[in-house]
């Protein structure tokens, strides 16, 4: 049980991480509606619980995987702001080198050890990293955070039949917007059930809300534990809303799919406010609240310069990584 000041300190942090990641992708949004960013990008606005919730439960050398819209993930494992910004800018101090976009985010200095758009396709390679971890004994977590497209691929039920019978330390945080691309999770499977896939595979299953970082947090805490001591891997889904259309920066009204009071009513369970709600209650200040969010705005305006300035990639560059030298694979 934490004391009411490391309490208001964990809330405050958590706060920080989520207002980074909405300041942060609506500075995007702007950015790709002026034509100034190029590279497909998917946001995150309206999901920021889930990540920020299940990385603080996380230690800092632990491991998550994502898919195409993962720069929460990134933000809330600890990824560098200006890297970030620096990739989506197709610069070379991106985390990628500025040859991987928005879709492409790695930081093994602080876990991430990959995004990819491949619907589900991170996930099996989540439960490999969690293997090597379970071979070496190196105490490691491996998150693997995905969408409810991505639990009807085959590869995920491989994943969690694997992960399950070999008891390894895997986390499958599916983040359940209701959505994949254009279409509704009640036009493409019989039955609003995710999370019954953890109980057909072993392990265990909960149905959070994905907007409330506190309830994501809590059951994080346990999963990681049981995962950590040997116990084996945890299904949670988190139901949650994206607040942008499928790709950039539209809300999807014109494409026949999202109703706008739909939309509406997500809004109003908005998961920054509702923790600022949380937070004032505790006692914080409006004053505090308002000096975080200033705070995250410099932040993001320097990373927007940062990137800007950057130096793009050299063009003689542009095939190292794509095949392995021969120096590389006598090493
Ligand atoms: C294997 C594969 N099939 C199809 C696509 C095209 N595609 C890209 S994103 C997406 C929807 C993914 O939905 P979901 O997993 O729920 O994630 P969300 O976009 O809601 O975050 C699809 C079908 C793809 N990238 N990979």
């Amino acid at each position: 049980m934490l004391r009411t000041e490391d309490r208001v300190v964990l809330l405050r942090a958590l706060y920080v991480t989520m207002v980074r990641m909405r300041g942060v992708e609506e500075t995007i949004a702007d950015l790709l509606e002026a034509k100034e960013i190029g590279c497909p990008t998917h946001l995150y606005t309206g999901q920021e619980a889930v990540a920020a919730g299940v990385c603080a439960a996380l230690r800092a050398d632990d491991y998550v995987f994502g898919g195409h819209r993962s720069h929460g993930h990134y933000l809330a494992k600890g990824g560098d702001l200006n890297a970030l910004m620096a990739e989506l800018y197709g610069k070379k101090t991106g985390c990628s080198g500025g040859r991987g976009g928005s879709m492409h985010l790695v930081a093994p200095e602080v876990g991430v050890l990959g995004t990819a758009p491949l619907v589900a396709g991170t996930i099996p390679i989540a439960v490999g990293a969690a293997l090597a971890s379970a071979l070496r004994g190196d105490g490691r977590v491996t998150v693997a955070f995905f969408g409810d497209g991505a639990a009807e691929e085959g590869v995920f039920h491989e994943s969690m039949n694997l992960a399950a019978h070999r008891k390894l330390p895997v986390i499958f945080a599916c983040e359940n917007n209701s959505y994949a691309s254009h279409m509704h999770l009640l036009e493409r499977r019989a039955r609003d059930n995710i999370v019954a896939s953890a109980e057909a595979h072993g392990m265990p299953g909960r149905v959070l809300d994905g907007n409330d970082v506190l309830a994501v947090l809590s059951a994080a805490t346990e999963a990681v534990r049981d995962a950590r001591s040997g116990a084996g891997p945890t299904l949670l889904e988190c139901r949650t809303y994206r607040w942008r259309g499928h790709v950039g920066p539209a809300l999807d009204f014109d494409v026949g799919v999202r109703r706008k009071d739909e939309l509406c009513e997500w809004r109003g369970k908005d998961p920054v406010t509702r923790l600022a709600e949380h937070l004032l209650a505790c006692g914080m200040t409006r004053e505090d609240l308002d000096g975080v969010r200033r705070d995250v705005d410099a932040e993001v305006h320097k990373a927007v310069t940062f990137a800007r300035e950057s130096a793009p990639p050299e063009v003689e560059s542009l095939t190292e990584h794509v095949y392995r030298s021969a120096s590389e694979r006598q090493g």
